[in-house]
């Protein structure tokens, strides 16, 4: 029998120091057993462990080709839950902290979702007619839910894609949680915004009469993110007013407004590619997560360009940050014990549905 699972109680006061060298060595125990993935968005003391980093789908595709028995996802929950899905049985997808979770994710479950369905058939026939779209940031059921409906999951680095995808095989989309994605990604589509509307899932028929839902090209699910919503247009306005030279990223979770005046938008990926390939000496202001911003400000500092922070107040993803050195080192510790402690498994009826919708977009995009 093997022993006790080592208690996290005693790794909370660990100062960071302690950790560090403690991460080493038990990664090294570890070897190819197991491997770490690690989210732009995590906070320094952690991403430095990574075996691999990235945006959710770079991510994905580690997890869905890597050997290694244990994958441990430093990141948010549901991400992990899409290692469990696209990972072989016998691996084991692992999440540090469990409370590390996404606001953004929350805004959307499956009962709302359904009940949603369920009211457009008021309108018309959605089996026919909508194509749900769910962005990588939601539960494992409501990925199960496009899997069932003949739906597609997407991310920020492939969503214009896969709308593209979703029109071809009916005329309109259902697109959840996040409504600014949707918008900003259509917008650039051509769809004019009338024909965007935004579904209120607490009021009946999302607060939409039928002629709006009859004329809607996109239902956008009226979630956001509550980090990315606090960058505004008048931070961009204050900061050209000084810079005049600047060029503008921001991150399609960013409001329509922002996303107006900004000349680059896109995913993490695209953020960091677009940056790092652009000309020395350039000037950027960046709407997304600190700890991706600071991170990058470092690394092109030596090329001479600038990059400053879209907000003048914090926007840090408070759950990607709660995963810290300490989460990290019980784990690894733990399973250099051979005991798995915060495994993630998304059942069965769920995966299977789930698998569906994620290898759809993996094949599309
Ligand atoms: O897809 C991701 O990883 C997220 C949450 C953002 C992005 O743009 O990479
Ligand atoms: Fe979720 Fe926003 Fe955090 Fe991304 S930054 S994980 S969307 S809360």
């Amino acid at each position: 029998m093997s022993a006790p699972a080592l208690a996290l109680q005693d790794f909370a006061l660990l100062d960071d120091t302690e950790c560090e060298e403690r991460i080493v060595a038990a990664k090294r125990k570890l070897g190819s057993r197991c491997v770490i993935l690690g989210h732009h968005y995590q906070r320094d003391e952690v991403f430095r462990h990574a075996d691999f980093t990235g945006d959710s789908l770079r991510l994905s595709r580690e997890a869905a080709k890597s050997d290694a028995q244990y994958i441990v996802f430093c990141g948010v929950h549901f991400m992990a839950e899409v290692a469990d899905i696209l990972s072989r049985p016998e691996q084991v997808s692992i999440l540090p902290d469990l409370a590390a979770g996404c606001s953004m994710a929350d805004m959307a479950n499956r009962q709302a979702v359904e009940r949603c369905w369920r009211e457009l058939t008021q309108v018309l026939d959605p089996e026919q007619t909508v194509t749900p779209v769910t962005y990588i940031n939601s539960a494992a059921d409501l990925k199960a839910f496009c899997g069932k409906h003949n739906g597609i999951v997407c991310t920020s680095s492939n969503a214009r894609k896969i709308l593209e995808w979703s029109f071809a095989q009916r005329e309109k989309v259902l697109f959840f949680p996040d409504q600014h994605l949707g918008r900003n990604t259509g917008y650039r589509m051509d769809i004019p915004l009338d024909e965007m509307v935004t579904w209120d899932f607490t009021k009946p028929l999302g607060g939409l009469t039928k002629e709006q839902i009859r004329k809607a090209r996109i239902i956008l699910w009226k979630g956001f993110c509550s980090v990315h919503q606090m960058f505004r247009p008048e931070h961009i306005d204050r900061f050209l007013e000084r810079h005049p030279d600047t060029r503008v990223i921001a991150h399609p979770e960013c409001s329509f407004e922002v996303c107006q005046k900004a000349q680059y938008i896109g995913s993490t990926e695209y953020i960091l590619k677009t940056i790092r390939e652009a000309e020395p000496n350039t000037r950027w202001l960046v709407g997304t997560e600190l700890n991706l911003v600071n991170r990058l400000a470092q690394e092109v500092k030596p090329e001479g360009k600038e990059i400053h922070f879209m907000s003048p107040t914090v926007c840090m993803c408070s759950t990607m940050f709660r995963t810290d050195p300490q989460h990290l080192l019980w784990v690894l510790e733990n399973l250099a014990e051979g005991q798995v402690v915060n495994r993630i498994k998304v059942p069965e009826s769920d995966a299977r549905l789930a698998r569906l919708a994620l290898n759809r977009m993996l094949q599309v995009a």
